[in-house]
């Protein structure tokens, strides 16, 4: 490319506001494997196969063949055709598909496609920190750089009237919650949500050897301010997170009046009573009142609160906390110590105050509220037992019947899954027939998400028309399921299946989008975000490469509105206001790095 080319590129590069016009012919906009599957989907009504062509950078036809008709598919409201044309593999860029007139973004074909979504990805989560300054040396570009937010953040119990008029004495002590990551487009920091995110990216850390690329992550992989410390990027990142979980948890020795009707479905809070709380852990430590967007970090003037600590709480620092102790072991000896401690501590709270729910009743924000802790229990002795091989915890894990069913999906109420993914491939005495139980449930569930792709028109292992708020992590949690299912059997379409799913997030979907801020030819440009509010007022940063917006959110066809009526996979827009369909979280980000990351590090197998 002469030099002249190479600058109107980065000219484009940096209008940031331009969007291609959309295409028909859907592709995954970050582009194709060499040796992976390849597939485009085109609407239309048309029952017979139609000729396809796909041309190269000089609009020279390298492969043709016939789409295969769908037929209807109720999540997009579409009738589609597939493309396949994944036994194309000569790599390159400005390659397009074509059927008739109409033609795809310009795409490339190239061994490494995800390196850099999971590298992006894992960038969210550093410009989430809480507590510490954000440094123009970490971001890619200086308007992203931010002073510290909530530094310190000290608060004590939320004492005064919730929205359901329940008077909370609040509490006598304060905890030095400084630090961990922002959960979403808010400033609270919760420690439900923040259980699932760093479950998952330590996750990823475990089993990247056992995919072949223990060094994905090594120490000056990652932008960070620890890239030079000699430890391991992805868990200097993650370590940020497991130090704000340990500091949620209640000291030895503390009483706190509790209510023990919140959160019970039907029932109002008319009592509080004093436990003894030590090693309860609280749910959130967040604003009294919701700020509006823009609000950088440093310029939130709410009053902080910790709000009433919870069994789920408890249960996922617990789970996390476990996880480290056996990361940290060779490591940081002191550091797993301390987390082991922690989660014994929290584990024997969590028995004796087995029921104490979440109440989402205060405003400032998130709910978070999950009326059943069962699978948070099995979830933390899952991880109990992964790092101690106690008796205890599994004789707990058979009576939660974790090795026969092993769940559905994951999700930041639903942890029971996760602690069977850790079980499936946990090194060491797991007894074989459990082991093997359990591993083929997995595979059994991987089997069906492959057979709901097989249905559904854009090909994700995702059926059915209900996408929830966060649609787009429900998503990135299967093929989280299905890479596992890889790891045990290396069943070719289980991979498939998860370069699939991120063919969806990154533009193989009916609004020809890419999901994922500054990737591919449409990408999300307007996040729900406090910080990254462009679109609200100038003075603030679009957001950075590798935010994943929440996505589609069929509850919003019921709504009045632009989405009014939408079919699931439409009910979407680029708008920052949009919460319910466009903000942006750590739980979401998390599987977006775990998928991107498992498929560089199989590539080619
Ligand atoms: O991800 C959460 C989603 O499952 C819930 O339906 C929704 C409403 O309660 O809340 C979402 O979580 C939000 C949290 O409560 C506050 N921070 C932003 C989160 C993402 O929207």
């Amino acid at each position: 490319m002469s030099r002249l080319l190479l600058g109107a590129a980065a000219a484009l590069l940096t209008t940031a506001a331009t969007q291609a016009p959309p295409a028909l012919i859907r592709i995954d906009q970050a582009g194709f494997e060499t040796r992976g599957p390849k597939i485009g989907v085109l609407p239309s009504t048309q029952g017979k196969p139609l000729a396809w062509t796909l041309t190269d950078a000089h609009g020279k036809t390298v492969a043709s063949g016939q789409t295969t008709p769908v037929g209807p598919d109720a999540a997009s409201g579409e009738s589609v055709h597939r493309i396949d044309f994944g036994t194309f593999q000569t790599p390159g860029t400005g390659y397009r598909l074509r059927v008739g007139s109409d033609a795809s973004h310009p795409f490339a074909i190239a061994d490494r496609p995800f390196q850099r979504v999971a590298t992006a990805a894992m960038a969210f989560f550093y410009q989430q920190r809480s507590g510490v300054p954000i440094l123009p040396a970490f971001v890619e570009r200086k308007d992203l750089a931010r002073p510290a937010g909530h530094a310190p953040d000290i608060a004590t119990c939320f004492a005064g009237i919730d929205q359901k008029g329940a008077k909370w004495p609040g509490c006598s002590y304060r905890i030095d919650a400084t630090g961990g990551w922002y959960d979403a487009g808010d400033h609270g920091k919760y420690v439900v949500n923040g259980g699932v995110s760093a479950w998952t990216l330590l996750d990823l850390y475990e089993r990247l050897p056992a995919l072949g690329d223990a060094n994905a992550f090594a120490d000056g992989r990652l932008a960070l301010p620890e890239r030079a410390n000699g430890k391991n990027d992805l868990l200097d990142e993650a370590r940020v997170e497991v130090a704000f979980l340990l500091s949620m948890q209640i000291p030895e020795g503390t009483k706190l009046a509790v209510a023990p009707d919140a959160g019970v479905p039907g029932k109002t809070i008319t009592r509080f009573e004093t436990i003894n709380a030590s090693g309860l852990v609280h749910t959130k430590i967040a604003d009294e009142n919701w700020t509006g967007l823009p609000t950088a970090p440093a310029e939130d003037r709410q009053t902080r609160f910790l709000y009433p600590p919870s069994t789920a709480a408890t249960l996922n620092m617990v789970g996390v906390a476990a996880q480290c102790a056996r990361i940290w072991q060779t490591i940081d000896p002191a550091f797993a110590t301390k987390c082991l401690a922690a989660a014994r501590r929290g584990w024997a709270a969590a028995l004796r105050h087995p029921n104490l729910l979440t109440s989402s009743d205060f405003t400032g924000s998130g709910g978070y509220g999950d009326p059943d802790v069962r699978d948070e229990f099995t979830f933390a002795a899952a991880q109990l037992y992964a790092t101690t091989r106690e008796p205890t915890f599994l004789d707990r894990l058979r009576k939660d019947g974790i090795f026969a069913y092993p769940g559905t999906d994951i999700g930041w109420g639903s942890l029971r899954l996760a602690g069977a993914l850790t079980l499936a491939t946990a090194t060491g005495d797991l007894p074989a027939d459990d082991r093997a139980t359990l591993r083929n449930r997995i595979t059994a569930l991987a089997d069906g998400f492959v057979a709901e792709g097989k249905r559904s028109g854009y090909a994700i292992p995702f059926g059915g028309t209900n996408y929830p708020w966060g649609s787009s992590s429900s998503i990135l949690n299967r093929a989280i399921v299905l890479g596992v299912a890889w790891q045990i059997n290396r069943k070719p379409a289980y991979r498939n299946a998860v370069v699939a799913s991120l063919d969806y997030i990154l533009g193989r979907n009916p609004l020809d989008r890419s999901y994922v801020a500054g990737i591919g030819a449409r990408p999300m440009q307007h996040p729900h975000h406090r910080f990254w509010a462009a679109a609200a007022d100038k003075r603030y940063p679009p957001p950075p490469t590798g935010v994943l917006s929440g996505g589609p959110n069929s509850a919003a066809a019921n709504e009045p509105g632009p989405m009014k009526g939408c079919a699931p996979q439409t009910c979407w827009i680029d708008d920052y206001r949009a919460f319910t369909v466009n903000e942006v979280a750590i739980n979401w980000n998390a599987p977006l790095v775990w998928t991107g990351a498992f498929l560089d590090a199989t590539r080619g197998r």
